[in-house]
């Protein structure tokens, strides 16, 4: 079977959704370079680069990896070509073209820094994952971050994105060329400020008047993704290859639910991203707060949760009803009173929406794969909610059942010798190793990890007892906790 490629894109016209600038003899040049192209960007932003694209303009995008030679190896033989499947009640396929290129940083670093000091390249967006950022625990650059430590004192090629788009945006100043806007497209609270900033403190150190002329110049505007978008795997490919007839090494699938708020500061010469559906608002905190607690919160809390009880996917875990009852309450007793939602959202509405998508038949979303990285999802998704309760006299027994599952599914995963996928995989499978069933000491051991646990949660008695409380009755059977958890009748 035949790859995709530009070579058999024309054949494919009239089966499905096509790129059809592609076939046109003048193709859009390359303005926008995106940092992580894993599955969601793919699903999520290049999507949306490809509907803008319809609308014209020079905004195909350089797609970025770090050091991951995965998708280079993939999409770079198909000329950047790859299917994305919409699996929900109605299925459908479409060939994106926005991405242009595949580079990786590490061995492509001349072309990816020209790529990034181009004055064609008006965007950088970016999807690195919580870690990608290397803040603290208080949401800062964090100077004492190791590979933060090496990209500060050498002169070399850089090895966080920090220091990459720190590295091009001293290029850009020296030649005169405004900075780029950059977007950060990960789940982090208030991510465009907080991007922004630790950008700036890097250049504080390096060179403070760099450091100035982006205080002054650069442009980061917050921003509220989402999409549901699993892991490809090799169903998804055969499916595609029969839908094709040809085939595609790297297709992406996603529910048909998709949103991208983006805050209202973008250069007016911008991606048709508008007509796409983008929505932009004044104020995204407020929405990127509620799909944090009312979407990400869930997601990791049947994770862990579910792995527990021993289920494969979101799929088979709402399908316990014990669970979801206890993932409902957890929601209105504890999620909902925690934050004030955007005046123009029906909370309710939007939580339900988001409990049917968990169940979406069509998507077999890995537990396994939602519970990577806790140390750096709970400070985000899970914590602020608990500190707001605390802080207001509120409910935290089913937050703090959370946490105390995903203690439980560490030392699970430590028992049984699996391999842990978290930056702090090491320090947690440590603490791990110290756990011996007893409440008392296991959950100090957890709560003194002070990089997901500021002193002022671990620290507070009222936070510990509820740990402690949901992790005793977890450590024998975490089926009756829960259900001593839920108030089952
Ligand atoms: C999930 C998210 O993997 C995870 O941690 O909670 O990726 C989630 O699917 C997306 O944020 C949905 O937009």
């Amino acid at each position: 079977m035949a790859n995709l490629s530009n070579q058999t894109l024309a054949g494919l016209n009239g089966k499905l959704p096509i790129p059809a600038y592609r076939l046109a003899e003048q193709q859009p040049q390359i303005g926008i370079v995106h940092l992580g192209p894993g599955a969601f960007f793919r699903g999520h932003q290049a999507w949306y680069t490809e509907q803008a694209l319809q609308f014209g303009g020079d905004w195909a995008i350089s797609a970025v990896s770090m050091r991951s030679p995965d998708v280079s190896q993939a999409l770079s033989p198909q000329d950047g070509l790859y299917t994305l499947a919409v699996l929900d009640a109605v299925q459908s396929y479409q060939v994106i073209g926005s991405v242009q290129e595949v580079l990786i940083a590490s061995e492509q670093y001349g072309q990816v820094l020209a790529r990034l000091t181009a004055a064609s390249t008006k965007y950088v967006t970016m999807t690195i994952t919580e870690k990608g950022y290397c803040l603290n625990g208080s949401g800062k650059l964090d100077l004492n971050h190791s590979q933060i430590q090496q990209d500060l004192s050498g002169s070399g090629q850089p090895i966080t994105a920090i220091g990459l788009l720190f590295t091009a945006l001293a290029a850009r100043y020296q030649a005169n060329i405004a900075p780029f806007c950059v977007i950060s497209c990960d789940n982090l609270t208030d991510n465009g400020h907080k991007l922004r900033n630790a950008l700036i403190a890097f250049a504080e150190q390096k060179d403070p008047t760099i450091a100035n002329w982006l205080s002054q110049q650069l442009i980061s505007p917050c921003t509220m993704v989402d999409s549901i978008t699993p892991a490809t795997d090799d169903a998804i490919k055969a499916q595609v290859a029969q839908v094709l007839g040809v085939q595609d090494n790297w297709p992406i699938k996603r529910e048909a639910f998709v949103q991208w708020v983006i805050e209202d500061i973008l250069p007016a010469d911008r991606p048709a991203w508008q007509q796409a559906g983008v929505i932009y608002a004044q104020d995204v905190t407020a929405f990127e707060k509620a799909k944090l607690r009312l979407l990400n919160a869930p997601h990791s809390t049947l994770a862990y949760v579910g792995c527990l009880l021993g289920y494969e996917t979101v799929f088979d875990a709402m399908q316990d009803e014990v669970l979801t009852q206890f993932i409902q309450q957890m929601i209105t007793a504890e999620i909902m009173p925690s934050f004030k939602a955007p005046a123009e959202l029906d909370v309710n509405q939007y939580s339900n929406d988001i409990l049917a998508r968990f169940r979406n038949p069509a998507i077999r979303h890995l537990l396994a794969q939602i519970a990577w990285d806790g140390s750096q999802k709970l400070p985000m998704r899970i914590l602020p909610a608990i500190s707001d309760n605390l802080a207001a006299g509120k409910a935290i027994d089913k937050l703090a059942f959370a946490i105390a599952a995903w203690c439980r599914f560490i030392v699970k995963r430590h028992s049984d010798n699996e391999k842990l996928v978290d930056p702090l995989a090491e320090q947690l499978l440590a603490v791990a190793a110290q756990c011996s069933g007893n409440a008392d000491t296991d959950v100090a051991l957890f709560l003194a990890v002070d990089a997901v646990f500021p002193p002022a949660l671990s620290l507070n008695k009222t936070f510990f007892s509820a740990v402690h409380t949901a992790y005793q009755q977890l450590v024998s059977r975490p089926a009756a906790a829960l259900v001593a958890f839920t108030g089952v009748v």
